[in-house]
């Protein structure tokens, strides 16, 4: 199984955003992952339409929207405007008071429908939409900021969140202070593609190619 590796771009140097993506593009990015936060719904504010569109012009690779913003049915139509057909969008559920309506929003605008657990959300209470999403994004660490802890008790919900995948369709994606040792020991156990932020993949020594030709290899025989 190929494991997917995504770029978290608010981790980016916007002082020379194209060449970023240029490199990631090179270093065998799988996709561009865009932090949408609105100040309100976590405690910071982060990327915007404008930066979305950027990217899109910059590369032909996916992109994964991650919408950290108050009910997103509000303001989505802005952020599928921008989107090309296959693009991945997260909402989280918490934030909205009827997310399978959004959920179904999504889909009808030809995107890949997904949602966002917080580190202190049950996957009990996102059972029902496990069968209208594909994919699930496990949050390791409170939305808002790039740069912070790993919040261990987030590791035994993910278990059980795999296991869910006996009966239902969905894929499961880690964002959060993803570091290597993350990757080797959830990637044999089902987790399908990491976010990859400040903790092992930007403001490093090394070049991106170097960093993911690494990752590859250390996932080559999943
Ligand atoms: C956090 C956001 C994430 C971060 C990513 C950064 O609210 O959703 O996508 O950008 O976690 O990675 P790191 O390694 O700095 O935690
Ligand atoms: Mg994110």
């Amino acid at each position: 199984m190929k494991i997917e590796f995504n770029a978290s771009m608010m981790c980016a140097d916007y002082g020379c955003l194209r060449d970023e993506v240029k490199a990631l593009e090179k270093a065998d990015i799988d996709s561009f992952h865009i932090d949408i936060m609105d100040g309100r719904y976590v405690p910071n504010f982060a990327m915007s339409k404008n930066d979305m569109a950027y990217i899109a012009k910059a590369t032909k690779k996916p992109m994964d929207v991650h919408l950290m913003i108050e009910h997103p049915a509000n303001n989505i139509d802005i952020f599928l405007g921008v989107l090309r057909k296959g693009d991945t969008v997260y909402i989280h559920p918490e934030a909205e008071y009827h997310p399978s309506t959004t959920l179904q929003r999504i889909i009808d605008a030809g995107m890949i429908p997904g949602i966002a657990i917080n580190p202190g959300t049950s996957v009990e209470t996102v059972y029902e939409m496990l069968r209208i999403v594909k994919k699930v994004l496990v949050m390791s660490v409170n939305p808002g900021n790039a740069g912070q802890m790993y919040l261990p008790y987030v590791g035994h919900k993910l278990d059980k969140l795999l296991t869910f995948r006996k009966e239902l369709d969905f894929k499961v994606y880690w964002d959060g202070a993803c570091s290597v040792d993350k990757i080797t020991s959830y990637a044999p156990k089902g987790v399908a593609g990491f976010v990859l932020g400040t903790t092992v993949l930007f403001n490093k020594r090394k070049s991106y190619e170097t960093i993911i030709k690494e990752l590859r290899k250390t996932t080559d025989n999943i």
